[in-house]
Formats: structure tokens, sequence, C-alpha cells
């Protein structure tokens, strides 16, 4: 923070450029067990969660990262009713999942107990659905969490952060080899994928991984204006090998979508899986 300016630099992520974010008040700095954690209020994005100085969610902008990240995989898989989430401290997710009536389960793991708490504290909209009765939470690292279930979750979404830091493991062929066999016979899971502009190869090994592994995988994405370059995807991948993933099996009636979502609905499922030439030429 310099000048009353937040800015978000990556030397290896993101060269050269720096998403910033007018900084109103600084509401939180911890050094947790596992990353750098800030919290600060902006002036016009409301509160803002940074891990290691990058940003992981605002106020403003969240739902449409949250709802996409988790309808996309949710609205794929014919009936969900265990659900786990890896990562996604901030609760968005769960707030997402619960909005599925279906569900009858979502557990929440997350590395970082940090996380959790302060997003209690100043993410409410984002934390509100950890007080669901659905909802449990684990505290630790996907990837050893994963390597105790088998045939148990219909759908898994890793909202993780970058690959650099403790998610690392989260974005190889070991992890989504944990995820297919604790997944059940039709499983669905997404997984945040980075951004065409600054990770295509990033997004090339990434699909390459999923492929080897699951008979569907494909690449959709959100535009956020906070970030990276104002976009990034997902994986979606399904374990049916007869499964299109662009067209959901369910959807939210249009009075459901009305009052419960503001990003996701159903033509923008299917639109977010159409890429660019560039990105679509070497992901294909
Ligand atoms: N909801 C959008 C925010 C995130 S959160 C990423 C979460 O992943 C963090 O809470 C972090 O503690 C958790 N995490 C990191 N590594 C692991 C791990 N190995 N196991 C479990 N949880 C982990 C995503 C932001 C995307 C940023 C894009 N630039």
């Amino acid at each position: 923070i310099k000048d009353g300016w937040f800015a978000e630099i990556s030397d290896t992520m993101w060269p050269g450029q720096a998403m910033s974010l007018r900084v109103k008040k600084i509401l939180h700095v911890e050094k947790s067990k596992y990353q750098d954690v800030l919290v600060f209020e902006s002036t016009d994005y409301g509160n803002v969660l940074v891990l290691d100085g990058v940003i992981q969610a605002t106020e403003r902008d969240e739902f449409s990262y949250q709802e996409m990240i988790a309808h996309l995989a949710l609205n794929s898989h014919p009936n969900p009713k265990k659900v786990l989430v890896v990562g996604g401290g901030d609760g968005g997710v769960l707030r997402e999942i619960v909005k599925h009536s279906c569900v009858e389960e979502a557990v929440l793991c997350d590395i970082d107990e940090t996380v959790i708490k302060v997003s209690k504290k100043y993410l409410p909209e984002m934390s509100k659905s950890y007080e669901h009765p659905k909802v449990s939470v684990h505290i630790g690292d996907g990837f050893k969490f994963l390597a105790d279930y088998k045939n148990t979750f219909d759908v898994i979404i890793t909202d993780s952060s970058d690959p650099e830091g403790p998610a690392e493991s989260l974005f190889q062929k070991p992890y989504f080899e944990l995820l297919n066999e604790a997944l059940t016979e039709k499983g669905v899971i997404t997984t945040q994928a980075e951004n065409i502009y600054l990770h295509l190869q990033i997004i090339k090994d990434l699909k390459k991984a999923c492929k080897s592994v699951f008979p569907v995988s494909e690449y959709a994405y959100v535009t956020i204006p906070t970030y990276p370059s104002g976009q990034i995807g997902f994986m979606v991948c399904s374990k049916d090998a007869s499964a299109d993933v662009s067209k959901p099996l369910r959807s939210f009636s249009p009075e459901e979508e009305k009052k419960l979502l503001k990003y996701y609905n159903k033509d923008i499922h299917e639109a977010s899986f159409v890429l660019p030439t560039f990105a679509r030429d070497a992901l294909n």
C-alpha cells in the first residue's frame, strides 16, 4: 500500500501490470501459518480480502466468480446431494451451494482458519452460510483431506488461490486423480483455472492434466474486474463420458434467477464455454 492505494503486484504471475484499489481504511493485517492476510475497506469496491498480496475477493464483484464456479458444476450434475469445497475460506461458494435445495450436505476444507475468521468478521455477505445447518467445516490441506474419501461427493469445487504458495498441489495431476476417486459415479468438478491473457500455458497444462483423468474437461470463464486482467476461468470436468457440461442439466426458474442470482443464468452457463479464437486454438 502506497499513497493510499493498494497495488496487486506479482512479477511472476502478472509481470508489468497491477490492479489498484484506493484504500479507505486498513481493517486487519496478520501473518497466518500459511500466508499474509490483509483486509481493507476500499473507497469503491467494499471490503477486500488479500492473501500474499493477491486479491481474493471484493464485496462489489465477488458474486460473479462465486456464482459461476458453483453453479457451472452444480447444474451440470443431475442431482447433487453431497458437495465439497476445497479452499473458498471466505464462504462465498458455500452461500451459492445452499441455494440448491437438493443439496443435503456442503463440506468446506480450507487450509487456513485465519481466512475463515477474518471473513466472518469483515465479509458478512460472503460468510453468512457458515451458520447454515447443511454446512460443515474442516481446517486442513485439501490435497491431504481428499485422500481419505472415496466415492463420496457428487460435486467438488476447488476455489483455490493461485499456484504459487499453499495451493500449488491443487493444480497438478495427482490432485485430479484424488478428486476423481472422491467423486461418486457421475461426479462433476470445477476448479479455479486462471486467465487466458496471462496464463495460457498454465491453462493448457491444467486441461491436459484434467483430460488424462476425466473423460470430459472444458474451460469456461467469467468476467470480474478485480482479478488480474478482468477475467478468470474454471476447468469443468465430469466423470460421465456422455456429459456435455456446456448444457446445464438443471436450471433455476426465471423467478429464482431473479431472486437468487446476479450473474449466473442458463444462457451464460452455455456462453461461458465459448472462447476467443486465440484461446480456443491453444486449448484444443
Ligand atoms: N472465493 C474466492 C477466493 C479465493 S480463496 C482461495 C482459498 O484457498 C484461500 O482461503 C486459501 O486459504 C485456500 N487454500 C490455498 N491453498 C489451499 C490448500 N492446499 N488446501 C485448502 N485450501 C487452500 C480464490 C482466489 C483466486 C485468486 C485469483 N488471482
